[in-house]
Parts: structure tokens; C-alpha cells; sequence
């Protein structure tokens, strides 16, 4: 298909910065921007067809004899002494052709490496990297220090209880890269299938990794990628002679899975978090129609802009977090996370000397890739579908969200959670964690919602301590508990 880029008042709004960490970039706002307007100029949707065909070709299977070995990681520079677990990473080509490859990062665990499941974590954007934001800020193992080049260990890492294997997804995005550029003009269809590939080659190259328990997880956009990724599992599970991939369950964080409630839950959350006028609200709810296929009138623009405008410069993927900034120091956020993370993460990982120890291609190494992000072909306006279909799977599904993401906000999960038309089996109650209220949770028919208190859209950096437990149930299966 054609696509038409066309400049519309949205692209005024755009900040060209490509990073996360608290400077104003928006990737999914803005890739979100565009899908929405190019679907009111086709005046279609792209969501007619639900359960996606990817076409059933051969799944390209490339030798793989050596490499993990070669992939093993030595040391990290500046990684602290005692470091009592093995790490890899390297690339795994996923079409020789085109020259395409993606590149993985594992981190096993210090004990019961043997035994723990394995779980892929996938960030979102799309075009944002899971390794400089997934490892190194979220849930890895370490942390970069403010001095750029050492690193300390994080306590709440998730590889204490799973071996984590965390994916630059896709090509074009952190170390993953492609030979042919035009494979940078992608879409969800092309990255679970890429994924895919990316999983069966590498359980070849980690045999022992085959008949592990499984489970994907990720947060954001990547509530496009994890459920379609597990779609594409089950589906060729079925019919699959290579290795059956033992998923067990999904777990998706602040997700963007539908954009209605995308739109409707963020302008609620604004409202009812005092961040914009009750004018501007009422302005929202009386102008725009945010449902499929909805055409998008000049004044519900106008309110959205107002909306953003009246927000002013807080960072909203955690609303309560000081920017960074030479004060941020002196207005220490709740959860105590350093805004300023993500500028030690991009100066360590751009330095050669970790980039060698990594096995990747020396790069200009970016946490998000804007080209990515702004030529994204169709993307679907729900995957509820999707969701609905692994419900009935038998697989777990979990749905957290972080309470103080204004991005992707709770009341956007909670108006998602409606439209799946799920029963409460579990009522909803305080989860606790050392004693304090670690959030709420609620038990539906083949469904569990997770709330983290104080969390924003990034849940493990500002909730490591909740954000562990919370995963801890998840892989255990059980609700966390209330006491
Ligand atoms: C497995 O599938 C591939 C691709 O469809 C095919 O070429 C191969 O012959 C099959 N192998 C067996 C043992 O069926
Ligand atoms: C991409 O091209 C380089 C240079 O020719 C080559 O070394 C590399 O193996 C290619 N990558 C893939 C995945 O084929
Ligand atoms: C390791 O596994 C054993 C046996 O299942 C369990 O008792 C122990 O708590 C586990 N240790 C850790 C650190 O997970
Ligand atoms: C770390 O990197 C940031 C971003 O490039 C820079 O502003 C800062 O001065 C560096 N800190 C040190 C201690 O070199
Ligand atoms: C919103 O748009 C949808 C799709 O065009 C339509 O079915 C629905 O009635 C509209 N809702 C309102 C309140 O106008
Ligand atoms: C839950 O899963 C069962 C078994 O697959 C299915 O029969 C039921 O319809 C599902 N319920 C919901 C709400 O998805
Ligand atoms: C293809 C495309 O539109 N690329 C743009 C992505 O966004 C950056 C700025 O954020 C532009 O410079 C690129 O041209």
C-alpha cells in the first residue's frame, strides 16, 4: 500500500529528541499521531481482519553451531565484582537475504538458572530499544551510575527468579539492524514474524532453553508486539515441524492495546489527576468520537491541543517524576529514580569498549529510533481481539499497569479490561508488599489486572521492590497475596 505522508497540525507537536528519559519525547505519541491521521484520511480502518494471517512460509532456520559460546559475555566494563550469573548476547539473523538480524540480550539467573522459566521482554515505541531501556533502566541487572561508565548491580532485577532474554525489536531499532534499509518501513506483522524466527533460531543455539517454560512480557507499543508474537506461537505450534515454543503466559505493562481507550482513558486520567481544566475535559468528551472508524472533527484537535498545552512540561510517562534537569537532584521523585538515567545509559552504550563486550556492530547506539517509529505502516486500532482469543488459549494472561503513567494510564487498561466483556471471578483488593499497599489487583475468567501503586509507565525503575513481586506472581501464577 501507498502510504502518504502528510503534514498535518499533529506534526507541529512533534519533539525531536530521541530519547525517553524525561526531555519531552513522545515515540508513541507521535507514531500514534500519524496512524490516526492517515486512518481519517483513508476514512477506514485497518482492523477488519483480527486473527492475523501471517503467511505459513518456512521459517528461515540458520546454523548456529558455536555461536553461544561466542556470544557468552566476558564482562561488562565497569561492572561491579561479584557478579554471580551469565550473560550473552550477539545477533541472530532472521532473513540472510536481506541481511537482517536482530540482537538479544540474556541475562540468566544466579541461582536455579537450570530451573527458572524463560521470559522475553519486548519494549515499545515502536522503535524504542529493550535492551537500553528494557536492561539497563527497567529490569536488568544493572544500572548505569551517574558517572557514565561504572555500573551497579540492581537488586530487584527480574533474572533473580527467570532467565531474561530481552530483544531489540524490530530491525532498525537499539543493535538490531538490517543490510536492506527499506526492511526500516515495517509494521506489527513483520516484527512477530521476525521475532518468531529470532525465537526458534535462538532455541537452537540454547537448546536448553527448548522445553522451558516460556512467557512473553513488555510494556507499552508492545502490547501490539506480545500478544500478536503468542498468537503467532499458538497458531504455529499447531502446525510447526521445528520446536514447539512451551508458552505459559503473557504479561503486558501501561499497553497500548486499543486506541479508544487509549485516547478516552488518557484524557480522564488528565482530568481526574488534575492536569487539565474541567473546560478542556468537557471540551474532549463533547467534541470527539475516538471510536473506530470515527471521523476526527477540527475542534476535538483543537481541545486535544489544548490538553497538551495545559499539561505543560511535566513528565507524563510517570506524572509525578522531576524532569532532568541541574535541580532534579533537589526534587527527589516518590520512587526515588534518577530522571536523568536514560543520559548515562546513552553515553555507556555508545562507548566502544561496551559495544565490543556486547558482540554488537560499533553504531551511534539510540534508546529510541525515530525513523522507525514515524514510517510504522498499519497498525491495528485494537488487539483486544487478539487478547480475547489467548484468553481462551488456556495461556495466562496478565494485564499491570503503573498508576502514575499519564501515557498509557490505569484508566486506559481499566476501559480496555470493559470491552473485553470478562467477569469478575476474584473482586478486587490490595496486593501487599513489605507491608505497604504494592497496588490493587482483580481476578476476571481467564484474565488478572495488576495494578502498581506509585509506578509509572517505565514500572520497574520507579517500583523495582513492587515491580519484582508483582512479576513473582505472575510467573508463580497465583494473584499476589494481601498480606
Ligand atoms: C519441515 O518443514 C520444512 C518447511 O516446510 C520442509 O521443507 C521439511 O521437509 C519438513 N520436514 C519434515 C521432516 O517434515
Ligand atoms: C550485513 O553486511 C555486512 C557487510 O557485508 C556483513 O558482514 C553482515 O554479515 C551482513 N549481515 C547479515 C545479517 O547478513
Ligand atoms: C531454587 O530452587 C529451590 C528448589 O525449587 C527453591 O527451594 C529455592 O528457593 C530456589 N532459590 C531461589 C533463589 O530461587
Ligand atoms: C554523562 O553523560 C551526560 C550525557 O552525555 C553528560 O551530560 C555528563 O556530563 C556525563 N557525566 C560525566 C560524569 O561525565
Ligand atoms: C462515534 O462513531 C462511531 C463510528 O462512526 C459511531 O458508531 C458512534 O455512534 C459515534 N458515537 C457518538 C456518541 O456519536
Ligand atoms: C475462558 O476460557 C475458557 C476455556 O477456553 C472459555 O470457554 C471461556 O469462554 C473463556 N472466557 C472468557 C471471558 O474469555
Ligand atoms: C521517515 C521519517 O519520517 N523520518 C523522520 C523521523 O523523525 C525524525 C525526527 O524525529 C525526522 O528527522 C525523520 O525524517
Amino acid at each position: 500500500m501507498k502510504i502518504v505522508f502528510q503534514l498535518s497540525v499533529h506534526f507541529s507537536l512533534l519533539v525531536f529528541v530521541s530519547c525517553y528519559g524525561g526531555n519531552g519525547y513522545d515515540p508513541l505519541e507521535n507514531a500514534l499521531k500519524i496512524q490516526r491521521s492517515r486512518r481519517s484520511e483513508q476514512k477506514h480502518a485497518s482492523n477488519e481482519d483480527h486473527t492475523t494471517d501471517y503467511s505459513t512460509s518456512p521459517v528461515y532456520m540458520g546454523p548456529q553451531d558455536g555461536l553461544k559460546e561466542a556470544d557468552k559475555i566476558s564482562e561488562l566494563p565497569g561492572q561491579p565484582a561479584g557478579t554471580n550469573f551469565d550473560q550473552y548476547s550477539g545477533y541472530v539473523t532472521v532473513d540472510p537475504n536481506h541481511g537482517r538480524a536482530l540482537f538479544y540480550y540474556l541475562a540468566e539467573s544466579p541461582v536455579n538458572s537450570s530451573t527458572n522459566p524463560l521470559v522475553l521482554w519486548l519494549n515499545g515505541g515502536p522503535g524504542c530499544s529493550s535492551f537500553g531501556n528494557g536492561a539497563m533502566m527497567e529490569l536488568g541487572p544493572f544500572r548505569v551510575n551517574p558517572d557514565n561508565t561504572t555500573l551497579s548491580r540492581n537488586k530487584y532485577a527480574w533474572n533473580n527468579v527467570a532467565n531474561v532474554l530481552f530483544l531489540e525489536s524490530p530491525a532498525g531499532v537499539g543493535f538490531s539492524y538490517s543490510n536492506t534499509s527499506s526492511d526500516y518501513i515495517t509494521d506489527d506483522v513483520q516484527t512477530a514474524k521476525d521475532s518468531y524466527t529470532f525465537l526458534v533460531n535462538w532455541l537452537e543455539r540454547f537448546p536448553e532453553y527448548k522445553t522451558r517454560d516460556f512467557y512473553i512480557t513488555g510494556e507499552s507499543y508492545a502490547g501490539h508486539y506480545v500478544p500478536q508474537l503468542a498468537q503467532l506461537i499458538l497458531q504455529n505450534n499447531k502446525i510447526t515441524n521445528q520446536t514447539v515454543i512451551n508458552l505459559k503466559g503473557i504479561a503486558l505493562g501501561n499497553a497500548y492495546i486499543d486506541d479508544e481507550t487509549a485516547n478516552t482513558g488518557m484524557f480522564d486520567y488528565f482530568w481526574t489527576h488534575a492536569i487539565i481544566s474541567d473546560e478542556i475535559h468537557e471540551g474532549i468528551i463533547s467534541n470527539c468520537n475516538f471510536s473506530m472508524g470515527a471521523a476526527t472533527t477540527k475542534a476535538c484537535l483543537d481541545y486535544q491541543m489544548q490538553a497538551y498545552s495545559a499539561k505543560s512540561n511535566i513528565y507524563f510517562y510517570d506524572i509525578y517524576t522531576p524532569l532532568c534537569s541541574p535541580f532534579s537532584s533537589s526534587t527527589p521523585s516518590i520512587s526515588g529514580f534518577d530522571p536523568c538515567t536514560e543520559n548515562y545509559i546513552q553515553e555507556y552504550l555508545n562507548t566502544p569498549a561496551v559495544q565490543q563486550s556486547l558482540h554488537a556492530k560499533p553504531v551511534q547506539w539510540e534508546s529510541c529510533n525515530v525513523l522507525i517509529n514515524l514510517s510504522w505502516k498499519d497498525m491495528p486500532f485494537t488487539v483486544l481481539p487478539v487478547i480475547q482469543d489467548l484468553m481462551t488459549s488456556g495461556i495466562s494472561v496478565w494485564i499491570f499497569s503503573g498508576d502514575t503513567d499519564g501515557r498509557v494510564s490505569v484508566t486506559s487498561s481499566r476501559y480496555s479490561i470493559n470491552k473485553l466483556q470478562t467477569s469478575v471471578k476474584i473482586p478486587w483488593y490490595p496486593w501487599m508488599y513489605q507491608g505497604e499497599v504494592g497496588g490493587y489487583v482483580v481476578g476476571y475468567d481467564n484474565l488478572t489486572f495488576v495494578t502498581i501503586r506509585g509506578a509509572g509507565h517505565f514500572v520497574p525503575s520507579y517500583q523495582p521492590g513492587r515491580a519484582l513481586a508483582f512479576f513473582t506472581s505472575f510467573l508463580e501464577g497465583k494473584l499476589p497475596t494481601n498480606h
